[in-house]
């Protein structure tokens, strides 16, 4: 086989997407950003092909050339997953953003791979259905990502994550041929789920160019209610009570700390404090059903009154229309997106039994602040899922480039007390580049082993994402 020179490939790469799916100079910018700053992508060439037969094509040229792959979303991912490298491709889905069919008969959507999430949500709405997955990111992720991240958010409690939402999916694997396992059925039992290996790969695997994904009934009520709390024992012990008293209708179930609330008040536009007095925690309630007249508002109340006699919750408002439903939510959102207003944080995204998350937060926060005073932890998240966002803001003050450095060392802290208590070190972001040390550290040396077989036994050559995950 006559060698390619890169040179070549690249002039053939670009013929495949024609000047349309070519990004170049100052165009290719924001493809090489990163949503945390923390590293800075590059690359040979940023192509949005516009169809499959496009991607096939593109990752056969690559393989042949031995040139690295490098698939991206929407570039909301925050564990460094879709930095490319310069040595390679970055193919960008976003220009494959069609809905090619919705079952509704069958509750079934697919869409291309490029399709912005909130778009997919509003295809289901449109047809009186329900897409579940939700998140702060989902005006700009996609699908493809979604899936490629095994995405989570905010309604994981009640549906699932991105994993079991997918009933099939079509991939270009990394030889450039086409695998069509886009099948929307519940029950297929013919030898190993092969579209289980692609979700939560972070593209090391391939490339996702579609999914058929499961659709819902659509909600007919929904209740929200913002509570106070003086402990976070007393937030985990609500949410046992929330799940017992109204079941599979707890929608959400979200933790938010003082710091956080005092963080969108002063650094926010247009958010006050919501409760009259102070408290320590807050809990974010949301409860659904797709019945009409279930009255779900007396139910929450109820929670709510035995609650407060229980001197369980301190204070608490239930949203009295949408428009406030919906300004609770922005709390919850400006919460994460404004934490960079407190200086540098130390991300962690863990997961513990629902039962351990309490102790985890009272001894994680105990052990940062022995090693740092000052530090301020800032845990926030889907604690009905077990899955708190332990980041640490620095002290108040301190320099931040010089706290940065210490993030290795204060995930050691951390991921050591996940991980007695059963947990996980990467519950709904992944691993990407951030956290490929930590899984080396923590995975046991067989489940490491098995992962690389799979990788080799796929990528042999090494082309698909080289450098993430493992
Ligand atoms: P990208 O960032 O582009 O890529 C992520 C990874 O997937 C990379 O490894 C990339 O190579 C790979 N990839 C992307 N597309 C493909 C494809 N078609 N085929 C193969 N590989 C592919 N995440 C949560 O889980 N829960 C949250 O609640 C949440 N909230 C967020 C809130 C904000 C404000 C922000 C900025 C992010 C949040 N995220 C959250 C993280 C992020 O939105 C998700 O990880 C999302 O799933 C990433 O989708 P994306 O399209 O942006 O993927
Ligand atoms: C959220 O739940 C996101 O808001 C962001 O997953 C988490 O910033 C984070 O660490
Ligand atoms: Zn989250």
């Amino acid at each position: 086989m006559d060698t390619i020179v890169p040179a070549d490939a690249i002039a053939r790469l670009k013929s495949v997407v024609g000047p349309k799916g070519v990004v170049e100079g100052a165009d290719a910018e924001p493809y090489f950003h990163e949503q945390r700053g923390l590293y800075r992508g590059a690359a040979l060439a940023v192509l949005r092909p516009a169809a499959t037969e496009e991607v096939a094509q593109l990752v056969a040229i690559c393989a042949e050339a031995r040139l690295p792959v490098y698939p991206q979303g929407g570039n909301t991912g925050l564990s460094g997953g879709a930095v490319a490298g310069k040595d390679g491709v970055l193919i960008n889905l976003g220009r494959m953003n069609r809905v090619r069919a919705l079952d509704a008969l069958n509750f079934t959507i697919t869409a291309e791979a490029g399709c912005v999430l909130a778009e997919l949500q509003r295809a289901a709405e449109a047809a009186d259905r329900l897409f579940p997955l939700s998140l702060g990111a989902e005006g700009s992720c996609q699908i493809g990502g979604n899936l490629s991240t095994n995405a989570g958010g905010i309604n994981v409690l009640r549906y699932g994550n991105a994993r079991e939402l997918a009933l099939g999916l079509e991939v270009v694997l990394p030889d450039g041929r086409v695998w069509n396992g886009l099948r929307g059925l519940r029950k297929n039992n013919t030898g190993y789920d092969l579209k289980q290996l692609f979700i939560g790969a972070e593209g090391t695997l391939g490339v996702i160019t579609a999914a058929t994904l499961k659709l819902f009934p659509r909600p007919r009520e929904v209740e929200t209610a913002l509570v106070g709390l003086k402990r976070v024992e007393d937030v985990m012990e609500l949410f046992a009570r929330a799940r017992a008293a109204t079941g599979d209708q707890l929608t959400g179930f979200e933790l938010i700390p003082r710091i956080g609330i005092d963080n969108v008040v002063q650094h926010g536009q247009g958010f006050h404090d919501p409760l009259a007095a102070r408290h320590p925690w807050y809990a974010l309630v949301e409860i659904s059903t797709s019945r009409s007249g279930a009255n779900l508002r007396a139910a929450l109340e109820a929670l709510l009154a035995v609650a407060m006699a229980a001197n369980l919750v301190q204070d608490g408002t239930i949203a009295e229309s949408e428009a406030q439903r919906r300004e609770l939510w922005r709390i919850r959102a400006g919460v994460a997106e404004l934490q960079e207003k407190l200086g540098g944080s130390i991300k962690h995204d863990v997961s513990v039994p629902v039962s351990k998350v309490a102790e985890f937060i009272v001894r994680g926060s105990t052990a940062v602040g022995a090693r740092l005073p000052g530090i301020r932890p800032y845990p926030f998240g889907h604690v009905g899922d077990g899955n708190i966002h332990f980041n640490l803001m620095q002290p108040a003050g301190a320099d931040k480039s010089v706290y940065l450095k210490r993030w290795a060392e204060f995930n050691r802290i951390v991921h050591d007390i996940v991980v007695s208590l059963g947990g996980s070190i990467s519950a709904e972001h992944g691993i990407g580049l951030m956290r490929r040390d930590e899984l080396a550290h923590y995975a046991a040396p067989l489940e490491l082993e098995m992962m690389r077989r799979v990788k080799a036994a796929l990528d042999p050559d090494g082309i698909m994402n080289p450098g993430k995950v493992l």
